[in-house]
């Protein structure tokens, strides 16, 4: 087989980025080493920046974004029972999309599919081979045998544990990474969301966030050690202890109801320096990971993806390689600014252990800074809708 770019990993942003490749002509196969069903049932990001909405627009795969998805304004951040409400629309002019990334995933396969682009699914033991030559392949097992696709680039769109990363020889890469001493133990149910728009909490109990999917399915998370079992965490424990976290006015009118998903994500930031290496550029989780507190990690692989998208379509329609080779340079310029945003966030909303009382203290002075100042409100509310490209 031959192709001009593979993509190694068929999540939302091998799928962009094929999407992107289609409507320019450009040739790519997708590798995927799970099934369809099973990409589609991870349930993870929740919220889009105006530049992840706007590509999907240009792709012609927002209906139904545009019309089951949620536009908020603004968002709320809690401090026990104190609030302070960022107002997006008045210090950006823009607004965020609630619409759910098991939706966007499932968009962007329905797009695939009607462009009869080809997704290779159970796609296992992939090794890319001479990425630093002109005769760049991928080599993969399929059913027992053995394939290989010769190529003129490969994205690795593989996520934090895939194995495009890993391929870039440990001498040429310089990783940063900071994990976080707890995790969000999350949980979905289908009950009327507490609020119109988010409630990011913190709390003397620690973190917790009200999010949502539709006006009938509730997303909900709290602070819990790194290590715990979800299943160890009955419905009426979480119940009890996301009530302690918000502000009482929402505690007392929280609907409650069973959970219909219960998990443990740890916290972790990461950054992978450079994103590309010979024939091989990263893209999304496998070059790097923020805390999910500024719903960054989707968005921040979608603008990878245009990055990518941009510098590969000038390469093929208008033979002008400046993308190709900029485009780690690109990319990490505006990853590092999530990076920041997402720790900063985290590190405002959560309770840390090891915090002595002075941190306890900066901690409450951030929070009273936001409180009192619109430029501090500003600034948090540029970065939430999303940085320019
Ligand atoms: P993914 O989604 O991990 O997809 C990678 C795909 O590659 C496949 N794969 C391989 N395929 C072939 N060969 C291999 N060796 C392979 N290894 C892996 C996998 O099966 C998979 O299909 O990475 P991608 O595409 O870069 O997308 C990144 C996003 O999924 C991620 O950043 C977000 O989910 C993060 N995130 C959030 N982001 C936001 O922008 N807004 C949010 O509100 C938000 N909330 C969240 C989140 C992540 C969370 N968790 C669980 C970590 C909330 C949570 C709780
Ligand atoms: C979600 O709805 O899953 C969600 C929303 C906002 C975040 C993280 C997750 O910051």
């Amino acid at each position: 087989m031959r192709t001009q770019v593979v993509i190694i990993g068929g999540g939302p942003s091998g799928l962009l980025l094929g999407q992107h490749l289609n409507k320019a002509g450009i040739e790519n196969i997708i590798l995927e080493r799970k099934t369809k069903e099973y990409v589609l049932s991870r349930i993870r990001a929740g919220i889009l920046e105006i530049g992840t909405v706007n590509q999907l627009r240009e792709l012609g795969l927002a209906q139904r974004m545009d019309k089951e998805g949620f536009v908020h304004n603004g968002t709320v951040i809690s401090y026990n029972d104190e609030q302070i409400r960022i107002d997006f629309a008045e210090h950006t002019n823009t607004t965020v999309m609630v619409y759910g990334q098991t939706e966007v995933t499932f968009d962007l396969y329905q797009g695939r599919e009607a462009d009869g682009a080809s997704v290779i699914y159970e796609a296992e033991d992939i090794i890319l081979q001479e990425v630093k030559s002109d005769a760049t392949y991928v080599e993969f097992k399929k059913g027992g045998k053995t394939h290989k696709i010769d190529c003129d680039y490969i994205a690795g769109c593989d996520g934090f544990h895939g194995v495009s990363r890993q391929s870039i020889p440990i001498t040429h890469r310089k990783e940063f990474e900071k994990i976080y001493p707890f995790g969000w133990l999350g949980i979905l149910s289908e009950t009327k969301p507490i609020h119109e728009e988010l409630i990011y909490a913190n709390s003397d109990a620690g973190f917790a966030l009200c999010s949502m999917r539709n006006a009938n399915l509730s997303r909900y998370y709290i602070q819990c050690d790194a290590r715990d079992n979800p299943k160890e965490w009955s419905d009426q424990v979480f119940w009890e202890e996301l009530r302690r976290r918000i502000p009482t006015e929402f505690a007392d009118t929280i609907e409650m109801g069973p959970s219909i998903e219960k998990s443990v994500a740890p916290l972790r930031s990461f950054v992978c320096e450079p994103m590309q290496w010979g024939r091989l550029f990263l893209c999304g989780d496998a070059a790097h990971i923020v805390p999910p507190t500024g719903a960054k990690g989707l968005n921040t692989a979608a603008s990878d993806v245009y990055y990518l998208a941009d510098a590969l379509k000038r390469h093929y329609l208008q033979g002008d390689p400046s993308g190709v080779k900029t485009y780690s340079q690109r990319a990490l310029a505006r990853v590092w600014k999530a990076e920041r945003f997402s720790w900063w966030m985290t590190s405002l909303l959560h309770h840390f252990p090891e915090h002595s009382k002075f941190d306890q203290k900066m901690q409450m002075a951030d929070v009273a800074l936001l409180k009192s100042n619109p430029n501090a409100q500003a600034v948090l509310a540029q970065n939430y809708v999303g940085l320019p490209y």
